[in-house]
């Protein structure tokens, strides 16, 4: 059984990015309700009425993974890491946006599926690239093509995108090799209880994992989970590690480990997301109190980073033009934008970042240690960074 426990209210596409604030843009903005329940029989977390798909990826997706040098070299490092541990003759990767993952492996092995075409333009220069959604159909075209199966299945922030997950696993049961693996990195959900980001929910994430879900969930499947690997990338996220059920993996010592601490933490039960959900609701009014103050002392309070996040935090605690001047984000295809919903300009760091700032809110709060070491001059000559996580405050110097 399905129960709502957090309503994030009205919101816009998190990638839905104004070209212009003319009336024609504003009023064809699309929004829907960000209600997210918790699945009592099998624990997984997810949003109540998914936005369709054609909607999201679209020729405009804006997001760049390789635009932070935390994540070039995460994926860098996995890359080496999975060649040397499982050694595999063919390689997919499932969302694979500006390549900031496969480049690191030799293009004859490998084969690329982003159903947002301006990425997959991108890709398909250097790899075999397929521009469509990962579904039953495209499975079977990729086996027919290819004749033999896939060896190494990686995903990051994608698996959690897909509304249809039946059909998801069903497709890559279809294509894994009898001793494959499929590697999948999602943000944690234990870790976003912790931290009270909230923001981790928008449009695009339509599950939130944990362990625990995901054991459930494999089983209708002819697949198991046997191992996980905790990460700090966006804010505490999972690595999945997933075979055949009769494939040679035996399950590791740090799964059950794991799976015991999402216990403890109560994550397979429902008053657990009602207690996270107040916490919410006290953060929400917390940092307009926050914010509202340094403006009442004629400061100037910019946003840094355009995230997808803060599409939800904007939107949730109603923050606009009034509140942020503008937002700053390194990715060219987001500047001389507005924000979704909240029509706030988004400039470059550049114009944007310079004395006249007094304050920053981390939209990239995931990115904290990389912003912090980047903008090191700027704080110490009286830049002051606030973040909502885990809970609103200043960023002490
Ligand atoms: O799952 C998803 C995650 C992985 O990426 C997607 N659905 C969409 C996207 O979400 P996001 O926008 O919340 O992700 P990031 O990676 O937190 O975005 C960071 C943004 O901040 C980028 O637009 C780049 C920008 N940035 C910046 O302006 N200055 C980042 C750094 C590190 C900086 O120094």
């Amino acid at each position: 059984m399905k129960k709502i426990f957090l309503d994030l209210g009205k919101q816009p596409l998190a990638n839905s990015f104004l070209k212009d604030l003319s009336k024609k843009t504003t009023k064809s903005e699309f929004f829907y309700n960000l209600k997210i329940c918790f699945n009592t029989s099998n624990f997984l977390v997810s949003i109540k009425s998914p936005v369709n798909p054609k909607k999201q990826y679209t020729k405009k997706y804006a997001h760049r993974a390789s635009e932070s040098q935390t994540m070039r070299s995460a994926f860098k490092s996995i890359a080496k890491n999975l060649q040397k541990k499982f050694k595999p003759k063919r390689v997919m990767e499932i969302g694979s946006n500006d390549g900031v993952f496969l480049k690191n492996f030799n293009p004859k092995n490998v084969i690329a599926v982003e159903p947002c075409k301006n990425l997959a333009n991108i890709t398909k220069k250097k790899f075999k690239t397929y521009p469509e959604f990962w579904n039953l159909r495209l499975s079977k075209k990729i086996i027919k093509n290819k004749k033999e199966k896939i060896d190494l299945i990686f995903s990051a922030n994608t698996i959690s995108h897909i509304p249809n997950l039946k059909e998801t696993l069903l497709s890559l049961n279809n294509v894994l090799s009898d001793n494959g693996v499929i590697v999948i990195e999602d943000p944690s959900l234990l870790s976003i209880l912790k931290n009270n980001s909230y923001d981790q929910f928008y449009d695009e994430h339509v599950y939130v994992f944990s362990a625990i879900a995901i054991q459930h969930i494999l089983k209708d499947y002819n697949l198991r989970l046997f191992d996980v690997d905790k990460i700090s990338t966006h804010g505490g996220s999972l690595r999945y590690y997933i075979c055949k059920n009769l494939a040679k993996y035996k399950s590791t010592p740090k799964l059950k480990k794991f799976v015991d601490l999402e216990k403890k933490n109560n994550l397979d039960k429902f008053e657990t997301y009602i207690k996270f959900s107040n916490r919410v609701k006290k953060s929400k009014k917390k940092l307009y109190e926050l914010l509202k103050k340094i403006k009442n002392e004629n400061k100037k309070i910019i946003s840094y980073g355009a995230t997808y996040k803060s599409t939800t935090v904007f939107n949730y605690c109603k923050m606009n033009n009034k509140i942020f001047d503008y937002v700053t984000d390194t990715t060219k295809n987001k500047q001389g934008k507005f924000t979704p919903g909240t029509h706030i300009p988004i400039i470059s760091p550049e114009t944007g970042i310079n004395e006249t700032v007094d304050y920053a809110f981390l939209g990239a709060w995931n990115f904290k240690e990389e912003i912090l070491k980047k903008e090191k001059k700027r704080i110490k000559r009286g830049l002051t960074f606030v973040s909502h996580v885990p809970y609103p405050h200043i960023i002490s110097k």
